[in-house]
């Protein structure tokens, strides 16, 4: 019957529309997802050392651990995951560090400000604020350059709009080696770091200032991202690298956001990978060894997809611009979603290119029911509805053709816990001065 109404859906509306299943203990499942209480999960599991660089013409199986085997337990997932990060920074968008020596701030009704000092240099930015009607205190959602966010709805649906600059943080115009803005000013301006992470740790120290702003009026445990295009493509990276953050929203994010690198370059009319790496220095500078042939990373955007999960995840796309890459966007939210359903989330993860009017950025009316949905979901906590799958026929991956791995049952038994090197010399006392 699935195969049925999508076929029917073809028929009247001329998209694909594969609405999943959604069973009371699913739904049950979901509704206990929360975000995480800090930003990374994994922070203690091991890292991997150098890995071979394989051509692969096919998405990385997400499953497989760097050392060969694959996962059978959902707890293995935690550190599966960091082994994602660390490549993922490694060779794609450079090193986000961890929250600085000192993170302070002040949370108002109208903004946020951050003071950051890490290795001995400081620097600020701001951030303003917009509250829904009603009695605080409020999720929010950090909305990225204020571009194509439907904040009105946002806010009716009852969120604040947290509006970050991501360009104080990070700003666009400068070449690799002198990078500049807040992140640079205490990482360095040679930092190989790209914008993308750089404005990721921006948003994080955001939210380490709410956490200790004691959450009047502001809640620090229910935050969400949103921004469109290039703001997209940031609005991802802040979801993937914190897993505080409760609700991802990239909009129409194009080359370097959501679509799967292997399949750019054979993607009609999309924006090369050369283009994104090159047109601003969103990306890190490691992936320079990558803009001709995606094949040997080790890692593919279906797998940042994957580390959002089980967290809410609204992927957005516009099927009408060939340069946005929708058609690989597809690929990433379907490769994403089988770490989702494996995990038992499923139904939080929605992608939607099913729209009508093919301007960049617009307002569209599609997208206000799930945005409302997501946000009842995942910030204010009152609603469950199911995620969907709603892919344009315009932009169509199919992700058989691009994986040749299965997605396992994965168990619920207990953490194999990390081991302990067998020879590890017992801690040394230090020789007297
Ligand atoms: C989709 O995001 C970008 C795109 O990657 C760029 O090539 C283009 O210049 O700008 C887009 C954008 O940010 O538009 C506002």
């Amino acid at each position: 019957s699935v195969v049925l109404l999508a076929v029917a859906a073809l028929a009247v509306t001329g998209a694909v529309t594969v609405v999943t299943q959604t069973t009371t203990a699913q739904a049950a499942a979901d509704n206990l997802v929360a975000a995480a209480a800090v930003e990374d999960e994994g922070a203690d599991c091991p890292v991997p050392g150098a890995v071979s660089l394989t051509a692969n013409s096919r998405l990385p199986d997400p499953f497989r651990k760097v050392n060969g085997t694959r996962i059978s337990a959902k707890s293995e997932w935690r550190c599966r995951r960091a082994e994602i990060k660390e490549l993922a920074e490694r060779y794609v968008y450079g090193d986000k560090p961890r929250k600085p020596a000192s993170v302070t701030g002040t949370v108002s009704s109208t903004s946020i400000t951050v003071n950051v000092t890490d290795n001995g240099r400081s620097s600020s930015f701001s951030a303003g604020v917009q509250l829904p009607s009603g009695s605080g205190p409020f999720p929010a959602v950090v909305v990225l350059g204020g571009l194509g966010a439907d904040t009105a709805t946002i806010r009716a649906a009852g969120a604040a709009i947290i509006s970050y600059d991501p360009l104080a943080v990070g700003r666009e115009g400068t070449p690799r080696n002198n990078k500049q803005g807040a992140f640079y000013s205490v990482y360095g301006a040679s930092s190989s770091t790209g914008l993308l992470a750089a404005w990721a740790w921006g948003v994080s120290r955001i939210i380490d200032v709410l956490e200790q702003s004691g959450g009047n009026i502001l809640r620090a445990d229910a935050t969400g991202v949103t921004g469109c295009s290039r703001y997209g493509k940031g609005a991802f990276a802040v979801g993937v690298f914190d897993q505080r953050i409760a609700l991802t929203m990239p909009i129409e994010s194009g080359s370097a956001g959501a679509p799967i690198f292997r399949g750019i370059a054979g993607e009609s009319g999309a924006q090369p990978l050369s283009s994104a790496y090159g047109e601003q220095p969103w990306l890190g500078d490691a992936f320079s060894s990558f803009t001709g042939n995606p094949n040997t990373l080790p890692v593919d955007t279906h797998e940042m997809v994957a580390m959002v999960a089980p967290r809410g995840l609204f992927i957005m796309e516009n099927p009408h611009i060939d340069w946005l890459a929708a058609r690989s966007g597809s690929v990433a939210a379907l490769g994403g979603a089988e770490v989702y359903k494996a995990l038992g989330a499923g139904e939080n993860i929605t992608y939607w290119s099913d729209v009508q009017d093919g301007t960049h950025c617009a307002s569209r009316t599609e997208w206000r029911t799930p945005l409302q949905q997501n946000i009842q979901k995942f910030l204010l906590k009152t609603g469950n509805a199911p995620g969907a799958i709603r892919i344009s026929s315009r932009k169509a991956g199919n992700l058989a053709d691009w994986r040749d791995w299965q997605t396992p049952t994965l168990s619920d038994g207990p953490t194999t816990p990390p081991t302990t090197p067998p020879n590890t010399p017992p801690p040394t006392t230090p020789p007297p001065t």
